[in-house]
This record gives structure tokens, C-alpha cells and sequence, in this order.
């Protein structure tokens, strides 16, 4: 122990100045024992704080306590104590007392002169009785007296009128002993919040109940409640009722307390009731229902009427089922029923998407319903002791519990995964259940959502994959696409492409578009006006139709909880009309080619055999079975539309998410032969962005062989083994590899998101917004804030890319010169850009420039019209012939003519609906018109060379031929247009089939034909009108 001075040196170091400055003496915890040094008393001190030092009295007389008359807070918490000073009464300031375990068997006398008291914590004393003069504290606020022998109450303490907490509790041993009755004087207090009256033989509680109106939390754990007076509902205040051991004695609660509206939680653990009466719905604003360890058999239904229910426990019981109505409590977050007897659960609860808590342990589950996946907020799942023998296979979507770890699966017998993975914790279990679906997913299906900016497609998206609303902010478009995993199904993978609906992404869109996707035609249903038809449904309608033969169409509107519902039906009705209408316009166009070319081939076949006609006759029956075949592949088109909303009430996303699973599983199965799918996972963990074919050759080889399967067998060459399976793992989405694109095939995308990065590197709707200039990137691409705005500039107006300005839209993705040019090499081959020729550079300094054609937004200059005259000029020759889409041209397709007009010419203007090209002698004139609510492309060539100007024409329309290949549905007239016309300045020349013209050749010695019918008795040089030779 201390010396006196040692201890007084000891002592100062504990005495310090809070931040207002106060001296305040804090001994911490077992830093000292022993007797308190004087020198305390002749100090200022505001705060004494001296919590278990053995301390068992204090120096009485001469100096002492009594001396801190300064004193505010005193506190000496688990020491020895039975008495304090007289002098204690001197420190007239104090306003807290704090001497709760100690060994004071009543409070010490002096405390009842301190008026200025507004808490004392007196509690785990001994106390056996309170003292009348406890009425003398007028200024009390909190009063603890709990864990004492009090039996009773003196009348005076309602005179302490602004108690707001009393604790009162008894010590929970010995039993006997306590108040047989709430305290009548602490129902005086109109002021209290808090009662704590637990650990008593409180059977009754009076009718003066009703005068603790601000009541809002009663503890009576461990009492023996029987009589409740019905004055309690006028405690409106009354949030929390603890009834812990409480109704023992009782076979049913008090019906008094089920009154209680303003309830939020109801503590009823420890009892022995075996039934909850209906009218636990009378408790409107529960929160929390707490009643474990009883004997329940059941559950009322009408317990799942209290909406406001975050948390329900009730382990610890006899319950055998849960009932399906859980899912009425939207707003549950712990459901705890561990030691019980369920053995099975209801689907419903997987509607429960609040659920953070699952508690299950020690029941007889034999399995888990297969959606609780869904319960996206789960973050803990404790289904430990049961008998279950198999998990949801999609267990690992449940994310939070990813994070959490918080997954008790142990003590089952579980097969699938077998119980030992289960036992190593999430990630071992979470990848095993991603790797066993990858291999053993029977239907493998892509689905593309499809629609104008804003229609709803991601939202829609997240409500389908998430199961539950998550709207996109209103400025948050998808930039190109994104492309998402959906499992719905543990055997169901389905890869969802979500486009960008800003019209700039079509040029990317075709790139992704395949014939054996689901496609979701998605729009706005509360922007639905008839005159938006177009813009909203049928261009959308028409890029598909026109594209993927015998597509699987489904339309979806979206924002009803935005419609006026009358104006639903309407509005349905009428785009089910248009679709209608046009579908059958069309068919109608298709039908009429159809008749016409017959009737042609029948009068050819007619007249006498030669070889020009037999020629021709092969032509038109190839054009015949082709008009054919789009008859008869062309989409259907959906019955009916739905609707939906994606926002918290997901109205329809149920129903739609149900018929899209049976619409991806109607298809037949596609499971993936276990050796492929080790392919797959070869490939996928090839590190480069892009893979060789023949690299993709060489890994194929290498896993065969490893397996010692010969696939080579099946389709005679590992080349056509790896071409089937790289086609199926395309089909499916898991890869792109373009197998019908010259250009392209060399290439397998074994990581289709490269190719959406490289494409949101360039194509962003909103590029002017969010490329902007930063210190950094700018230095490393070698350009400062003045060179950048400028090439800026020129990307926005003539879609004009510098090789800088390129390294810095794509810096972040950290690319060697090397991979950047394998992306610039890619989007050269997916007719994105071509690259201007070195000899236009002279303006530039950047050693290579890119034209994106999508986003020139200049017109045609002057420098045209003299490069190219209206009339065309004497001794030049100028041959025509012109696309003529009935409606819309298919998205892209004269930007992507533009980019391929590049190889066969040298110099040229571009501007946005124009190109004008030199080549050797001839010029070029490439537009795009919209004529009659339809659109022409004319491609003429002008010159002296008539070799070379066929030449190029051809080449020109076998492009074109090749891009309609694209859109192998979209109707289009090819005409040649009469260049005799043309020569002789006639604005409206006559038309020849183009297919007829431009794909024979001048036959030998005929150099006259009388074939044009504005001039049908002239004779014109057949060279004009037919190709001098076969051309490509
Ligand atoms: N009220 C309501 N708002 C919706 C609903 N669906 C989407 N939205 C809102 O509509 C806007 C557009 O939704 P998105 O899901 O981003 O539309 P998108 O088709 O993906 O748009 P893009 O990516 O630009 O093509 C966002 O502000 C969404 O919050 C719906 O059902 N009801
Ligand atoms: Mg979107």
C-alpha cells in the first residue's frame, strides 16, 4: 500500500481539465486501492470519480469530504461502502450521485439535504427500505434503485415530480419478498418514461396506471402479473413491455395488454403458454415479438397481420410449421425459431425480402425452399442441426451472406454439395455451387432487352435478377450494353444483354443481335402516345424482325404504376393494331415480289431455252426461294403485351419473370458436355483480351488430349470439333466468335466484355459530357487541355479520332501499344471507323486518325458541289444505282458502306449524310435521302474510264450486298438507274432491276440494246447499262 505522501503524488497524476476546463479527478479502474489521500479535499474538484478501489469509508472530521463544496459528480461505483459523511452533506452543488455496488443498506441521510441532486444510482446495494425523505429531492430525474431488498415504496416519492426513470427492481434472489403491486406512489409520477419493477411478486397492476401517460418502457420481468387494470391503455405512451417469467401463473395473456396500440415491442420469453390468442393483432404497431421458451404448438394467423414486424423469436417452442402468411410482414428483419419442430418452411418466406436473419438451428428441416436465394438482405442464415440433405444450388446468389460468412449449415447430412464443403464456409462452398452450375445447367439461353433511352430496360433487368426493385437514377443511361448472368433456375443460365437505347448505340447493338436469343421489346407505357408508335415499338419491332429469323419476340411495357388506368387498354389496343397493320403491309410487299418474280420466271421458262435465259432463270428461282424463305422465317409477332412496374411493388414482375422462365426453358436443353465446358474454363482463364483461333486451336487440342477424348471423331477434324463448339458456347453467350464473318473468325471474344469496353471507350451518348480533360491522363496521351478540346471538337462534328485522343478515352484500361492497336485493328473490322489515309493526315499531327461516321454532324461543302456538278459534265460518263429502303434504312448501314468505302478509293469528304471519293481518274458520290417516308442510298460514279467506273460500282454494291446480309429480312429495291437518262440530264431516269443488271455481264457482240422505256426506240450502248465485265 501506499505512503501517505507517495499516495498524494500518486493521486495528482489522476487529477486533470476536461474541455470546458473543469478539474476533474478520474481514477481508473484498478489503478489504485487503499485509502483516498486527504490532499483530494483541499483541491477544486467538480468530478471525483473512484470505482472499485476497496474503499470502505472516508475520513471523517477536520479536512474532508465535505470540503468539496465545488463538487458536481461523485462517483465511487463498486467499492466497500455502507456510510457516507455527515459533511457530505455540505457539497451543496452535487448533481449526480453515483455509489450503486456498494453495501449501503439504506441511503445515507446526508444525501437527502442535497437538493441540487438530479440522479442517484443507489442500485445492488442493500437496501431494504426507502426513506420518507426521499420526497426531499425534488430535482431527481433518474432514480436507481434496482438489485436491492425493497418491498416497498414510501407515498413521498411522488413528490419527486420529475422522475423520468425509476428502477426499482428487486434482486433476483432470494424469491421470496417484494411488492405484491405496481407501487401506487410510482404511478404519481406523471413524468416517468422508464419503470423497472422486475424481480417482485407483483400480481396486480392498479387502475392509477392510467396516470403514466408518458410512460414508455415497463419492465416486469419475474414478477406474477394476473390482474391488469383496463386503465393501462391510457399508457399511449408505452413502446416497450418486458413480461419476461412474468404470466407463469397465467393460461393466457392478460387481454388488457393486448390493447396496448402504441406497443412496439413485447417481451413474453420464459413463460408457459402454449397458444397466443387472435387478438395479438390488437397490438397494431409491434415491432418486435419476443416469446421464447414457452410452449407454443402454434402461431395465430393473426400475428402475421402486424405489418410493422421487424423481428420475430420465438425460439424455443413446439412449433411444427410456419405459416405461409409470413410473407405479409414486408418489413421483417430477424426471424428466430431455432429449437423447435419445423420440418419444412414455405416457399412464401422467400418473399420476405427484409429477412436479415434467418434462425433455424436445431429443427427438422430436410430441405430449403430452392428461392430463398432471393432474400437478397440476408445476411445471416443459421440452419445448423437439422436434417437436411440437399442446399439450393443457387445458395451463393444469397451476396450478403458472401460477405457476411455468417452460413451455419453444420450438423446436417448434407449430399449435394456434400456436407464436408458445406463445412469449410462460404467461399469454398459459394465457388463449388458456381462451378457445379456452369457444368450442369441443362438450359443455356441468351436474352436481350431491347428498347428506347429511358423505356425501363435495366430497371426491369435489376427487378428480374435481383427480385426486387432497383430503379436507375433518372441521368444514369446504360452506356453500349451490359451484359448480366441470370440463374433463375439452378439448371437455367441465361446471359441478359442489356442495351443502351440512345440511337448512337445501334452501330454497336448489331454486333450482339442473334437470331436464337429471347429478345424483351421493352417501352414506356406511360410516355405511349399513337404518334410515338414508331419511335417507341416499331423501329425497335423492325430491328429485330428484320434481322433475326424466327426470333422470340416478347413486349413488355413498363412505368404502369405511372398509367391512368383507362388508358392501359387503350393504349395496348392500339400498338397491338399498328403492329397489325404494318406486319400485314409487309407481308403484303413481300407476297406481291413474291407473285412478280414468279410470273417472271414463268414467261422466261416459257420462251425458247438459251443461255442468257437460263442465266436468268437461275437468278430469279435463287431470288424466288429467298423472298420464300423470308416468308416464311419471318418473326411472329407477340399476342399480347404486358405490363409492369418496377418500383417496390413490382407489379406484373412476378408473372412476367414466370412466363420468360418457361418461354428460355421451352427451347430444347442444352447441356454442356462436360469436356467443353473444361474447354470453357481453359479459355476464360486465358489471360490476353482476345484469343487466336488458333491459339483457341492449340488449348482445344491440349484439353482433349489431356482428357484423352477424342472429339476429333465426331466431326472429323479438330478444326470442325473446335468450329462446333466454339458455335454452341456463342449461341449459348458464354463466348462471341463471329463464325460467318471472314473478317472476324480469326478472333474468339473468350471474354465477351472486352468487346463492350473497347465499344464504351468510344461510343458514349453523352461523350461531350464526360470526356473531359484531367492533367494526367492528358500528359500521358501527350496532349494538353487546348490540343484536346480541339481534337474534341473535331470527334464531336466529324467524327474525326486521333490516336491521342484515343489513348486517352482508353488510358484507364491500361493497354500496351501493342493491345491498343488490336482494338483499333477490331473496330477497322467491325466497319466502326476507317482509318484516313496518311496522305490527309498534312492538317493533323497525330500519326493516325480514325473517322467514326455516327458522328460527323457536318453537311456537305461548297468544294462539293464543285467537285461534283449537278449536271454532269460533258465527255464523262456517270453511272448509277440506288438502295431504296420502303421505310427506314436498317440502322448503320450507310455508315458501315462509308467505313468500307475506304478500300477502294484514295481521297474523300465525308460529311453526314455524304461521302464524296476520288479514285485514279473516277469520283465517287455516296448520299443517303429520305424520300417518301423512306430511304434511298445512290451510290454514282462519274469518270472516263468505263472499266473503272464499272469496277467500282460493283464493288460498291457487292459491299452493300454483303451488308444487307445483316438485316437478311429488311425489304429493299436495288435499281440501276439509266445513265442515258442520266447523261441527257433527265432527273427522273428509268430504273433496271439492279440484281438483273449488275450481276450479268455484256454478252459477247452485243453492244446495242433498246431497253430503256422512256426511250424505246433508241439504241444504247449495252456498255452503260451492263458491266463490261464480271467485276468481284
Ligand atoms: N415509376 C417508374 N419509374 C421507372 C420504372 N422503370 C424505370 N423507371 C425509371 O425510368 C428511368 C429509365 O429507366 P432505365 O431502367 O434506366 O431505362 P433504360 O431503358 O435502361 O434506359 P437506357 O439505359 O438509357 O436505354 C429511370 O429514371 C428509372 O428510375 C417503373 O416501372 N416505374
Ligand atoms: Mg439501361
Amino acid at each position: 500500500m501506499a505512503t501517505n505522501s507517495h499516495a498524494s503524488e500518486a493521486f495528482k497524476q489522476y487529477v486533470q481539465k476536461d474541455q470546458d476546463g473543469r478539474s476533474v479527478l478520474i481514477v481508473p479502474e484498478g489503478k489504485y486501492k487503499g485509502w483516498v489521500p486527504r490532499i483530494i479535499y483541499s483541491m477544486h474538484l467538480e468530478d471525483v470519480s473512484l470505482p472499485f478501489l476497496r474503499l470502505m469509508s472516508f475520513p471523517v472530521g477536520g479536512t474532508s469530504i465535505g470540503n468539496l463544496v465545488g463538487m458536481k459528480n461523485f462517483s465511487a461505483v463498486g467499492n466497500y461502502l455502507c456510510l457516507l459523511p455527515k459533511s457530505f452533506g455540505t457539497c451543496k452543488c452535487i448533481e449526480k450521485l453515483n455509489v450503486s455496488f456498494n453495501h449501503f443498506q439504506q441511503i445515507p441521510s446526508s444525501v437527502f439535504n442535497l437538493e441540487s441532486l438530479t440522479e442517484v444510482d443507489c442500485s445492488d446495494n442493500e437496501l431494504e427500505v426507502l426513506s420518507a425523505d426521499i420526497g426531499k429531492l425534488k430535482n431527481l430525474r433518474i432514480l436507481k434503485l434496482g438489485g436491492n431488498y425493497l418491498s416497498e415504496v414510501p407515498g413521498e416519492i411522488s413528490q419527486c415530480k420529475k422522475i423520468e426513470y425509476l428502477e426499482l427492481s428487486r434482486k433476483w434472489y432470494p424469491r421470496e419478498g417484494g411488492m405484491k403491486e405496481l407501487p401506487k406512489a410510482a404511478c404519481g409520477l406523471k413524468e416517468l418514461l422508464y419503470l423497472d419493477v422486475s424481480w417482485h411478486q407483483i400480481h396486480t397492476i392498479p387502475d392509477e396506471v392510467g396516470n403514466l401517460t408518458k410512460l414508455e418502457s415497463l419492465n416486469l420481468k419475474g414478477n406474477f402479473l394476473r390482474n391488469v387494470s383496463p386503465n393501462i391503455v391510457s399508457c399511449t405512451s408505452l413502446r416497450e413491455l418486458n413480461l419476461t417469467g412474468a404470466l407463469k401463473l397465467n393460461s393466457y395473456i392478460p387481454p388488457e395488454l393486448l390493447q396496448l396500440s402504441e406497443l412496439r415491442t413485447l417481451n413474453l420469453n420464459n413463460n408457459y403458454f402454449s397458444q397466443i390468442s387472435p387478438k395479438i393483432n390488437g397490438l397494431k404497431k409491434l415491432k418486435h415479438f419476443i416469446m421464447r421458451r414457452n410452449a407454443l404448438v402454434n402461431l395465430p394467423e393473426t400475428l402475421f397481420d402486424l405489418k410493422h414486424l421487424e423481428s420475430v423469436e420465438v425460439g424455443d417452442n413446439y412449433l411444427e410449421q410456419l405459416s405461409p402468411s409470413i410473407k405479409k410482414l414486408k418489413k421483417i428483419k430477424t426471424l428466430e425459431m431455432r429449437g423447435n419442430k419445423l420440418s419444412s418452411l414455405p416457399e412464401e418466406i422467400c418473399d420476405c425480402l427484409s429477412l436479415e436473419s434467418l434462425l433455424l438451428s436445431m429443427n427438422e428441416l430436410k430441405q430449403l425452399p430452392e428461392n430463398i436465394y432471393r432474400l437478397v438482405n440476408l445476411k445471416e442464415l443459421d440452419v445448423s442441426q437439422n436434417n437436411l440433405t440437399t442446399i439450393p444450388l443457387l445458395f451463393d446468389k444469397l451476396e450478403m451472406i458472401g460477405q457476411t460468412g455468417l452460413l451455419d449449415l453444420g450438423g446436417n447430412s448434407i449430399k449435394v454439395p456434400p456436407q464436408e464443403i458445406c463445412d469449410q464456409g462460404t467461399d469454398t462452398l459459394f465457388s463449388f455451387l458456381r462451378e457445379y452450375r456452369i457444368g450442369h445447367a441443362k438450359h443455356r439461353r441468351k436474352m436481350i432487352l431491347i428498347g428506347a433511352a429511358k423505356a425501363g430496360k435495366t430497371s426491369l433487368r435489376n427487378a428480374l435478377i435481383l427480385g426486387r426493385s432497383k430503379l436507375t437514377a433518372e441521368d444514369e443511361r446504360t452506356w453500349v450494353l451490359e451484359r448480366h448472368l441470370w440463374e433463375p433456375e439452378p439448371d437455367l443460365r441465361v446471359q441478359v444483354l442489356d442495351f443502351g437505347g440512345h440511337h448512337i448505340y445501334s452501330a454497336a447493338h448489331h454486333m450482339f443481335l442473334t437470331p436464337e436469343a429471347l429478345h424483351i421489346l421493352v417501352f414506356d407505357l406511360s410516355k405511349y402516345r399513337p404518334e410515338h408508335y414508331d419511335s417507341m415499338v416499331g423501329n425497335w419491332l423492325d430491328a429485330i424482325m428484320d434481322r433475326s429469323p424466327g426470333a422470340v419476340i416478347v413486349m413488355v411495357g413498363t412505368h404502369v404504376d405511372l398509367c391512368k388506368e383507362d388508358e392501359v387498354d387503350e393504349n395496348l389496343e392500339d400498338i397491338i393494331d399498328k403492329m397489325k397493320k404494318v406486319e400485314e403491309k409487309k407481308i403484303q410487299e413481300i407476297k406481291i415480289q413474291l407473285v412478280q418474280t414468279d410470273a417472271t420466271l414463268n414467261s422466261l421458262t416459257n420462251r425458247d431455252s438459251n443461255t442468257k435465259f437460263n442465266i436468268e432463270i437461275e437468278r430469279l428461282t435463287e431470288k424466288r426461294n429467298g423472298i420464300y424463305k423470308m416468308l416464311k422465317t419471318r418473326s411472329e409477332l407477340p399476342k399480347m403485351i404486358h405490363v409492369v412496374s418496377c418500383t417496390d411493388e413490382l407489379t406484373g414482375v412476378k408473372d412476367f419473370r414466370d412466363l420468360l422462365v418457361r418461354k428460355l426453358k421451352e427451347a430444347e436443353e442444352r447441356p454442356l458436355p462436360d469436356p467443353w465446358w473444361k474447354y470453357l474454363q481453359k479459355i476464360s482463364k486465358y489471360p490476353e483480351k482476345i484469343l487466336s483461333l488458333t491459339e483457341a486451336l492449340r488449348i482445344f487440342k491440349s484439353v482433349m488430349n489431356e482428357l484423352k477424348q477424342s472429339m476429333i471423331s465426331l466431326e472429323g477434324s479438330a478444326d470442325k470439333s473446335l468450329e462446333m463448339v466454339l458455335k454452341y458456347l456463342h449461341a449459348t453467350g458464354e463466348i462471341m466468335w463471329y463464325a460467318d464473318n471472314p473478317k472476324l473468325q480469326k478472333i474468339v471474344f473468350h471474354h465477351p466484355e472486352t468487346l463492350v469496353e473497347m465499344l464504351r471507350a468510344i461510343f458514349k451518348h453523352d461523350f461531350e459530357k464526360v470526356v473531359v480533360f484531367n492533367e494526367v491522363f492528358g500528359q500521358l496521351a501527350g496532349l494538353n487541355q487546348k490540343k484536346f478540346e480541339a481534337m474534341k471538337e473535331d470527334f464531336l462534328t466529324k467524327g474525326l479520332m486521333t490516336l491521342e485522343l484515343l489513348n486517352f478515352c482508353l488510358y484507364h484500361f491500361k493497354l500496351t501499344p501493342e493491345a491498343r492497336d488490336t482494338f483499333v485493328d477490331l473496330m477497322l473490322k467491325f466497319d466502326l471507323c476507317y482509318e484516313l489515309p496518311s496522305s490527309l493526315l498534312t492538317n493533323y499531327t497525330s500519326a493516325r486518325i480514325l473517322r467514326f461516321p455516327w458522328f460527323l454532324r457536318t453537311e456537305a461543302s461548297n468544294e462539293v458541289f464543285v467537285k461534283w456538278p449537278t449536271k454532269t459534265p460533258r465527255n464523262i460518263i456517270e453511272l448509277s444505282f440506288q438502295f431504296v429502303f420502303p421505310s427506314k434504312s436498317p440502322p448503320n448501314f450507310f455508315e458501315k458502306l462509308s467505313c468500307r468505302l475506304q478500300t477502294h478509293v484514295l481521297k474523300r469528304e465525308d460529311w453526314k449524310n455524304g461521302v464524296l471519293a476520288f479514285m485514279n481518274k473516277s469520283r465517287i458520290l455516296l448520299t443517303r435521302e429520305k424520300k417518301d417516308g423512306g430511304t434511298v442510298i445512290l451510290v454514282s460514279v462519274r469518270g472516263s474510264d468505263l472499266q473503272e467506273l464499272w469496277g467500282l460500282l460493283l464493288k460498291i454494291y457487292h459491299d452493300m450486298k454483303c451488308l444487307l446480309l445483316e438485316w437478311p429480312l429488311v425489304h429493299v429495291e436495288q435499281n440501276l438507274l439509266c445513265s442515258h437518262c442520266v447523261l441527257r440530264g433527265d432527273n427522273d431516269p428509268f430504273l433496271y432491276p439492279a440484281e438483273t443488271y449488275l450481276e450479268t455481264i455484256c454478252p459477247k457482240n452485243v453492244y446495242q440494246l433498246q431497253t430503256c422505256q422512256k426511250s424505246p426506240d433508241t439504241n444504247i450502248p449495252a456498255c452503260l447499262i451492263i458491266p463490261l465485265d464480271a467485276g468481284v
